[in-house]
């Protein structure tokens, strides 16, 4: 049986990898929730079927559903991707889910946050979320891997690591009284340190524009190397994002990593601003609680909202002019993998992308995972 310990990775000689180490596999979860996704959930059910099949080509993939939703998963799912039955509130396993840590020897073990649905009752993006709240939990007991169990409220897409002892974060989500109320900066900056082991925290303000995690970083800036970083970009200086940008980079000029180093900022332009449509609006179900969908509603489109598998990324396109020079970047950015384009509007749609849908458990000393001919 898995232990759930009281002691801190960093006491025992964990850290949280970096996304581009080895994996064992991803994990996601299945959508079904008409209040969030439309129609029903149809149209973001295949979506999330094809970022399941484009990381299967790369690394394992097992997909959690609802009991009532088992077979319409199991129907849509590639063969070599596992499906198993698991209630949750949503979909989001990113931000759910647990967080891998490693040692030294390769022993891999799991932090289980506390999850309060991006603010609890003040600003969250619906109720209950309970049963989101144990997905940590039963992922890891699935892997009998140990677990740590912080008081601390933690999303995953609010932190990004370099594996190297720094991790990326923004005080408009963490700082954020929704989440952790009444600790300061000083004491949420402990609890990183602690749990991934790290040593520095490196703070940007805020996250994508109109973002509603409350400014998620795995949206907005995420490392691909160590000393290097990719960030939202546009240099149209009448677009909101501009001047969000602009202080950004300002900041990452500025900073050091963990081990001294500068940091090198690539740009990834956004694409043109993403607006739902009257049609898409009309089929998301209207629930008191959950975020409503406006017709009109700029969504935070973000190409670095990607997934970083063994031997491909997995990014979201827009059907944009942009979509190919973001392409091109992370491909060089990350030689050594394919990149693959799946569609993120539908994913979009419901308030995230192929980031927030997926969850990295790293290789540590297991044997790699064979991967399927791609
Ligand atoms: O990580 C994310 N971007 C999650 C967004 C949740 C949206 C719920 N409507």
């Amino acid at each position: 049986m898995p232990r759930l310990l009281a002691t801190t990775p960093r006491q025992d000689g964990f850290r949280m990898p970096a996304e581009w180490e080895p994996h064992l596999g991803c994990w996601m979860l299945w959508p079904e929730r008409s209040d969030n996704w439309r129609n029903g959930a149809v149209p973001a059910k295949h979506a999330f079927a094809a970022v399941a099949a484009a990381i299967a080509r790369g690394e394992p993939v097992s997909v959690c559903a609802s009991p009532s939703q088992y077979v319409a998963a199991r129907e849509l799912l590639d063969p070599e991707i596992r499906v198993i039955e698991m209630t949750s509130n949503d979909s989001w396993i990113r931000d759910c889910g647990p967080t891998f840590v490693v040692d030294g020897q390769g022993r891999v073990r799991g932090i289980d946050w506390k999850f309060n649905a991006w603010g609890g009752l003040s600003g969250g993006l619906y109720f209950p979320w309970d049963q989101d709240d144990l997905v940590g939990e039963k992922v890891l007991e699935l892997e009998n891997d140990d677990r740590y169990a912080p008081d601390f409220v933690l999303e995953g897409g609010s932190i990004d690591v370099d594996g190297q002892g720094t991790v990326l974060t923004t005080e408009q989500c963490l700082l954020n009284p929704n989440r952790n109320p009444g600790m300061d900066r000083a004491q949420v900056e402990q609890y990183l340190r602690d749990y991934l082991g790290a040593s520095t925290v490196l703070w940007l303000e805020q996250g994508v524009y109109r973002d509603e995690t409350s400014g998620h970083i795995d949206n907005f800036c995420r490392f691909v190397a160590p000393g290097e970083v990719m960030l939202t970009w546009t240099d149209d200086p009448s677009d909101p994002q501009h001047a969000i940008s602009c202080a950004a980079l300002e900041r990452l000029r500025g900073m050091r990593d963990a081990r001294g180093r500068a940091l090198t900022v690539h740009k990834l332009h956004q694409p043109a601003p993403v607006l739902i449509s009257a049609e898409e609006a009309a089929g998301v179900e209207k629930v008191h609680g959950t975020l409503p969908r406006s017709a009109g509603d700029r969504l935070a489109a973000s190409y670095v909202n990607c997934y970083i598998a063994n031997d491909v990324v997995v990014m979201p396109c827009f059907d944009d002019a942009q979509d190919e020079c973001a392409r091109r970047t992370l491909a060089r950015l990350f030689p050594t993998r394919r990149i693959v384009m799946v569609s993120g509007r539908e994913i979009l749609l419901g308030g995230g992308n192929i980031h927030c849908i997926t969850q990295q458990q790293p290789l540590g000393n297991r044997r790699p995972p064979i991967a399927r001919a791609a």
